[in-house]
């Protein structure tokens, strides 16, 4: 279907924390931002019957199935948007592709590098077909993270030295949280490291615009046996004042390495489930030979600042509010001062998704950027599983400058 129809059909696969924040930006999208064609909220697809039913009145689709295939043979849906576990990235977005539909998949792109590479690959030859792809790291589309990037691009910070990036949170710090699909590595790929990890990784190099060429890592678990969930056991967590059965934890619950950038820069990372009381801590800083930035998920209307070339006698971090109209998306929304929230980069998201599709180009993070972010995951994987002191990450030729 060609979009100058001016109506994207679009189909969801999942409907959870992913599939909820995805539907409120549909259907917000084209209510916000004057865009050249629009999202239609076509069908959602679920496999239990009556909660994707339910999703699907709740989220506000026009209809539900219970089978993706369904979905994909339909020659009434233009777009397939993945919000599953990452164990069905690449199955969806295969045969997506081989459709002819456009794909937006949540991050991590998948659970392997191998999954990662056939995706990509598959982007690509779908590419010379019109079809477009992108990997969903909302984070890249909060403003005060645009415009970070904005500051280093421009060269106000000068020459940068350090990247210093946590993603902090603290929801499994109960051994009895059961043992739920993203602690399973058949599931998920990996624990904190791809699902938390895979944001700062992508978010520090689309900020600096260098790329992770090699780490030195650590992981650990610090539960290893948890309560089966309920839906799987039939038993609640505990029965009779008797312990429920219980599973085996096979991914990270945190993940500390260090890495160099291949512009120089050597970068700190931290992702952790275990850091109890923060909620969802993401904050990076970049140090630069003329000045610092400083952002903050917990503020993210905000940027500290400092600039090294101001008179020392009037030097100190500013606080930038991004909320003024030239900041990026903002013009969109509301005046000054008037600040947004975490569901917002999903508007902004879907925004550049449609604008790219429509008028027929590449809408950024490609997969092969996610392949990049992939990549860095395994190297980690794999200097943790050694123990050895530093792993290479491979050199991607296909993947775009980030
Ligand atoms: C983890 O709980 C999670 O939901 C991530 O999967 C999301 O990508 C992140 O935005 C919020 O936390």
């Amino acid at each position: 279907m060609s979009t100058n129809d001016k109506e994207l059909r679009v189909g969801m696969v999942g409907y959870a924390f992913m599939g909820a924040a995805h539907s409120q930006a549909w259907r917000t999208v084209n209510r916000v931002f004057d865009l050249p064609a629009r999202a239609r909220m076509a069908l959602i697809c679920g496999r239990d019957t009556a909660k994707v039913a339910d999703a699907a009145d709740r989220l506000g689709w026009d209809a539900y199935t219970t089978d993706w295939r369904d979905l994909i043979n339909r020659d009434d849906i233009d777009v397939v948007d993945i919000c599953t576990p990452g164990d069905s990235h690449a199955e969806i977005a295969l045969a997506a592709l081989a459709a002819g539909k456009h794909v937006l998949c949540e991050k991590p792109l998948a659970n392997t590098v191998e999954e990662a590479r056939a995706m990509t690959a598959a982007a690509d030859t779908a590419r010379a077909a019109g079809v477009r792809s992108m990997c969903g790291f909302n984070y890249r589309r909060v403003p005060a993270v645009t415009m970070m990037r904005q500051l280093v691009a421009d060269g106000r910070l000068g020459v940068i030295r350090h990247v210093r990036a946590t993603y902090l949170q603290d929801w499994i710090v109960d051994p009895q949280f059961p043992l739920v699909w993203r602690l399973q590595k058949d599931r998920a790929g990996s624990g904190a490291l791809g699902d938390i990890g895979a944001h700062i990784i992508d978010l520090t190099q689309y900020v600096t615009g260098q790329r992770i060429s090699g780490v030195s890592a650590v992981t650990e678990t610090f539960v290893k046996e948890r309560p089966l969930p309920a839906e799987s056991s039939g038993l609640a967590a505990t029965v009779d004042g008797q312990t429920a059965p219980t599973g085996t934890v096979t991914v990270d619950d945190a993940a500390v390495f260090v890495a160099r950038l291949d512009g120089g820069a050597l970068a700190t990372y931290e992702a952790s489930r275990f850091a109890t009381g923060r909620k969802n801590a993401l904050r990076v800083e970049i140090n630069g030979s003329l000045g610092s930035v400083v952002f903050d998920l917990e503020r993210l209307n905000e940027l500290e600042f400092y600039d090294a070339t101001r008179p020392t006698t009037e030097q100190g971090f500013s606080r930038i509010l991004v909320t003024e109209g030239e900041h990026p998306y903002m013009s969109a929304w509301w005046p000054p001062g008037h600040i947004i929230g975490y569901e917002h980069s999903f508007t902004h998201e879907m925004r550049d998704f449609i604008e790219a599709v429509a008028t027929g180009v590449d809408p950024t993070p490609s997969f092969a950027d996610a392949l990049q972010v992939q990549l860095v995951l395994d190297a980690v994987a794999r200097s943790a599983e050694l123990g050895s002191s530093w792993a290479e990450v491979e050199p991607t030729l296909t993947a775009a400058r980030v």
